[in-house]
């Protein structure tokens, strides 16, 4: 929008809430519910965003991807409307506050974690960079479970967040969608995109005509065979069992088939060349899961184009582009050809034709798409009939080159490349921490909000004594709210005064909480041997499990567990409380990492792709606990070592004990009196006594006799180094400084560098 519209627009804003309040309610903004604010807000921002021009090229990105992991959008959208203030300053002197409105708003948990919220991340970047593009996804019901703590174990609640009004927009758009001969209908919702201070972009969420939330009776259980009635009912959580994975590809061929019909009614109604099709188009596949557009779209330009199938595979490689974001064996897809031919019979010819071609070219079994179990590698089509491969951070790409996919590499090297992830400061930092924003902005303007590079003038004040102090104020006020908020949420009375150590992510195996619980026991036991800690600590912890991964359940039971104890111990809790919040999701997120001294980032190097929570924690000025993996990796080259705590062996040592399967747990465990006591307290009589003993006991059999993810391995120098940590801690000139150069050296990692990179190397859009 220009700026004279915007002006009237301001100058209108407060007349035009009190007509809509007066429309809809019948009453003034100061006589109705937070909730009716919520929706008379929600609607005015509305109506400014959609007098926003829309970002427009002759090219344009489709970013497909099964998960958006948007979060809360309210207060988003009016900071990059640039309004917030003169909404908050509105509603303040007609005695409401802003802040409370926010927490009316149901958070649409449309992810995962990680790859959800990055494309979240990117959808804000692409329309702050005026780039022409839309994310596609699908718009489930009841998005990811709802985690619910019982009996110190993790249960699952579905997740009701649509209401009738929403940021949701349905559209007129409807396509039919077949499954073989079975026929449904598409319903498409879009949510408008607003950049900072820039034009708007779509969110394209599919949903099913026919879905029918009545199916969902016990917590998140529902007939899993009607198809019909249950397609966009749930999110799939990262590992699901068995008889999810057929409905997993029918989502998943519902949303690409989706998309290429509207990619393709696009491509009509602006009459561009369809045999031209990649030069005004390109697809970003995300992971995996939207794989099946290549396939798909090769059918329909050879079934109902006219294409000879030559001319379709070649306009559809050069359309393509795939992001891998991890390289867990167990995460890439490998379908049943069994299941595609009973979900997809139709797309069989095409992968049939696309297998074909590559074993009648490669011998080598490590890169066929069909193997010889007869299972499909989603990947390995990507990878050969995509233009373009990436990894998430510099050593994960290289590790896709080395070791996980070098196969490829050989034969395709110009293929490859690296595109280290981002987040968007507009929300990380802008919306979630304002005070924090204001001190930058008095201290070095306001450039950074669009130039994230600029926060590196913030080194001008590493001695400034003042500028630093009210940094530490700021992180001090920060805690302070958390800790209220956490005794309202969780009923657990937290320290402002302590050292905030926060783990949160996804619950997994790899990324080790269960090395973190392991620390924590051995503080415990300390202090009960006599040995006091110097500095109060909060541990504090955030994490869905995916309700089959039976271990990541006995990890939660095991940290709850553990908070029971050392919280009701009179003497430890003088020194270290533990708080698992419940149901952690976006909005969590935005209240912890403003809060956050010690940033945990302690995956087994090679594992985590990238994180991208260890660059929202440092842009907040938390000082990282890592691993060298992932982005950790660029984060210390960036920082120094003076600003990091990096531990633990490197990934070239762990994917050789991946190599010569030489690593053995137990001997950690006998070698080291430290690790046998903390590993032997997780069945022992206090934790038995406070949980259960089949969860307990298979957790201590699996770090016993197993380990795959190698927690003992790092677990002495873990120890030393956080211990370490915290005693630089104290030296409060020192840490203050170290939070500075964290918060001045995060501007790399900015979505919109990462945005201006996928643009400049894969998408070349004007
Ligand atoms: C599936 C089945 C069983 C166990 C695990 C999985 C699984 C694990 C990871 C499935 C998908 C997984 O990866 C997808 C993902 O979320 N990756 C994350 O992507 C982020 C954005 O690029 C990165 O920052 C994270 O490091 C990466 O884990």
């Amino acid at each position: 929008m220009d700026t004279i519209q915007r002006e009237i627009l301001e100058e209108r804003l407060e007349q035009e809430m009190e007509a809509l309040s007066q429309e809809m309610y019948g009453k003034r903004i100061a006589e109705i519910s937070d909730k009716d604010l919520y929706y008379v807000i929600l609607n005015l921002t509305k109506g400014m965003m959609s007098a926003t021009i829309p970002t427009d090229g002759k090219k344009k990105v489709y970013y497909i991807s099964a998960e958006f992991l948007i979060g809360k959008l309210l207060s988003n959208n009016l900071i990059n409307l640039g309004v917030y203030d003169k909404v908050e300053s509105i509603l303040k002197a007609k005695g409401r506050n802003l802040a409370e409105i926010e927490e009316a708003e149901p958070e649409p948990s449309l992810g995962n974690g990680g790859l959800g919220r990055l494309a979240a991340c990117f959808l804000d970047s692409i329309a702050t960079l005026g780039l022409p593009g839309e994310g596609i996804g699908l718009n489930y019901h009841f998005g990811l479970f709802k985690q619910v703590f019982k009996d110190n174990l993790q249960t699952a609640e579905k997740d009701a967040w649509l209401e009738k009004q929403s940021w949701l927009t349905k559209t007129d758009t409807s396509f039919d969608v077949y499954f073989g001969k079975k026929k449904v209908t598409s319903r498409l919702y879009d949510i408008d995109v607003i950049g900072y201070d820039s034009g708007v972009n779509k969110l394209r969420l599919f949903d099913l005509e026919s879905v029918d939330e009545s199916l969902v009776k016990d917590g998140i259980t529902f007939d899993k065979e009607d198809v019909e009635r249950n397609l966009t009912l749930f999110l799939y959580p990262e590992d699901s069992d068995e008889a999810g994975n057929l409905l997993r590809i029918y989502q998943q061929y519902f949303m690409v088939s989706n998309a290429a019909q509207l990619i393709l009614k696009e491509m009509r109604e602006k009459h561009y060349d369809l045999r031209k099709l990649y030069e005004h188009a390109v697809i970003q596949i995300n992971d995996t899961h939207p794989s099946m557009i290549i396939p798909e779209l090769i059918r329909i330009l050879v079934e109902e184009k006219a294409f000879t199938i030559d001319e379709a595979i070649e306009v559809v490689s050069k359309t393509c582009a795939y992001t891998n974001h991890t390289i867990l064996a167990e995460a890439l897809e490998k379908w049943p050809y069994a299941y595609l031919e009973k979900v997809v019979p139709q797309l069989i010819p095409v992968i049939d034709e696309l297998d074909k071609r590559i074993k009648a070219k490669y011998k080598d079994p490590k890169v066929q798409i069909i193997d010889k179990d007869k299972r499909v590698h989603m990947a390995h089509m990507d990878i050969h009939y995509g233009f373009s491969v990436n990894g998430v951070a510099a050593i994960h790409t290289q590790i896709l080159e080395e070791t996980e996919l070098h196969h490829f590499y050989e034969i395709y090297p110009e293929k490859f490349n690296n595109k280290t992830n981002g987040i968007t400061f507009r929300r990380w930092l802008l919306s979630c921490n304002r005070e924090l924003t204001a001190l930058i902005e008095e201290g070095i303007g306001c450039g950074f909000k669009k130039d994230a590079d600029e926060l590196e003038k913030l080194l001008e004040f590493k001695n400034d004594e003042e500028f630093l102090n009210r940094l530490e104020a700021i992180k001090m006020d920060n805690k302070k709210k958390l800790s209220a908020f956490i005794q309202e949420k969780e009923g657990v009375e937290i320290n402002p005064d302590s050292v905030f150590d926060i783990q949160a992510k996804r619950l997994h195996e790899y990324k080790r909480q269960q090395m973190n619980a392991l620390y924590i026991i051995h503080k415990y036991l300390e202090i009960k041997k006599g040995k006091k800690p110097s500095v109060p600590v909060t541990y504090i912890f955030g994490a869905k499990a995916a309700p089959a991964y039976v271990i990541a359940q006995d990890i939660i039971h095991l940290l709850l567990v553990l908070q029971e104890i050392v919280n009701k111990d009179p003497e430890a809790s003088k020194y270290m409380k533990i708080v698992m919040v419940e149901n952690y999701n976006v909005s969590y997120a935005e209240k912890l990492i403003p809060a956050c001294d010690i940033s945990e980032q302690i995956s087994l190097a090679s594992k985590e792709a990238s994180g991208t929570g260890n660059m929202k924690f440092m842009l907040n000025g938390a000082v990282t606990l890592g691993t060298a993996d992932g982005a950790n990796v660029e984060i210390h080259d960036l920082v120094g070592d003076d600003n990091i705590y990096i531990f633990g062996k490197d990934s070239e040592t762990v994917i050789k004990h991946y190599e010569k399967a030489d690593y053995v747990s137990k001997d950690y465990y006998k070698k080291s009196p430290v690790i046998r006591e903390a590993v032997d307290f997780i069945i022992g009589e206090q934790a038995m006594k406070a949980g259960h003993k089949e969860n307990l006991e298979r957790l201590y059999k699996e770090l016993l006799n197993k380990d795959w993810f190698m927690t003992l391995l790092d677990l002495e120098d873990y120890i030393a180094v956080k211990d370490k940590m915290l005693e630089d801690y104290k030296d409060r000139e020192k840490w203050k400084k170290m939070m500075l150069v964290n918060i001045a050296k995060a501007g790399f990692f900015s979505s919109d560098r990462t945005i201006r990179e996928y643009n400049r190397d894969i998408w070349k859009l004007k």
